[in-house]
């Protein structure tokens, strides 16, 4: 809150794209962003969803027959596969957060948002950092990563900048249920010390704002904390306690 400014770089198509906001949800695997960020939509239109490209992860290659599963081979051989698998998700994750927002935002007249489910952010001080620190990207692998990464955030700058960040912060315990009960194929062998790494890791940063940050835009983006540990995809008091905490935290 408050340190909402007019985006230098946004293009003169008219008051929307000058209102567009772009807004991130961070949280730990399986804690229910993408549920949280369709119900965003459903309650206002004007939140459009940017989903995760988890589909590209799972098929990289340009043909059927020679197509990877980057995410299973990371899971498989953290050592071997880790910095490969961060080269690629946050370069397709700058894709998607590069992208114009989509044409139904534009001329409803209201305030059109861009939500997306994690950021080039969450890549390196979430994931790419608690690898590092576990010992599947070696040193050089992770100078090399933050090198380019440091580089590329520089030269998109602006574009790449977020208004605000939505954490669904629940227990790792809760995440992993919600893990279990999804059963992605990929996932089998996730266990509750690498969920509570991720959760610490959420924590340092977007809580205690111990990670140290590269980016200097990125420690002024407010945060909104919301307590997911409840039923929100079935609950109605749960959700609309959590829709309202978003109403306000963006008014
Ligand atoms: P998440 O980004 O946490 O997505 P999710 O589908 O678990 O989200 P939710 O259930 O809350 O909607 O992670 C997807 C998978 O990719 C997960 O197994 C963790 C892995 N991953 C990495 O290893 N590194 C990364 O940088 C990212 C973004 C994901």
């Amino acid at each position: 809150k408050g340190t909402r400014k007019r985006r230098a770089h946004a293009p003169p198509v008219g008051n929307e794209l000058e209102r567009l906001r772009r807004v991130s949800i961070e949280g730990n695997i399986a804690v229910g962003k993408s549920t949280f960020a369709k119900l965003l939509h459903s309650v206002n239109k004007d939140w459009d969803v940017v989903p995760e490209p988890v589909g590209k992860w799972q098929n990289v290659g340009t043909s059927e027959k020679t197509a990877s599963n980057l995410l299973d081979m990371m899971y498989r051989d953290p050592q071997r596969w880790s910095y490969t698998f961060q080269t690629f998700s946050c370069m397709s994750r700058m894709h998607t957060q590069l992208q114009p927002p989509a044409t139904h935002l534009l001329g409803s007249g209201g305030t059109p948002v861009q939500v997306f489910e994690r950021s080039v952010y969450s890549d390196r001080y979430i994931f790419a950092l608690t690898l590092f620190e576990l010992g599947s990207i070696n040193a050089t692998e992770w100078a090399v990563y933050q090198s380019w990464h440091s580089f590329l955030l520089e030269q998109f700058g602006q574009r790449l900048e977020l208004e605000g960040i939505i954490y669904l912060k629940a227990p790792p315990q809760i995440c992993l249920e919600r893990l279990k009960r999804r059963d992605r194929d990929e996932e089998k062998g996730v266990k509750l010390d690498y969920l509570e790494k991720l959760h610490d890791q959420h924590e340092n940063w977007l809580v205690n704002k111990s990670t140290e940050l590269h980016f200097e835009q990125l420690k002024q983006v407010p945060v909104l904390v919301l307590d997911t540990s409840g039923n929100f995809e079935e609950d109605e008091k749960v959700k609309n306690n959590l829709i309202s905490q978003v109403r306000e935290f963006f008014s």
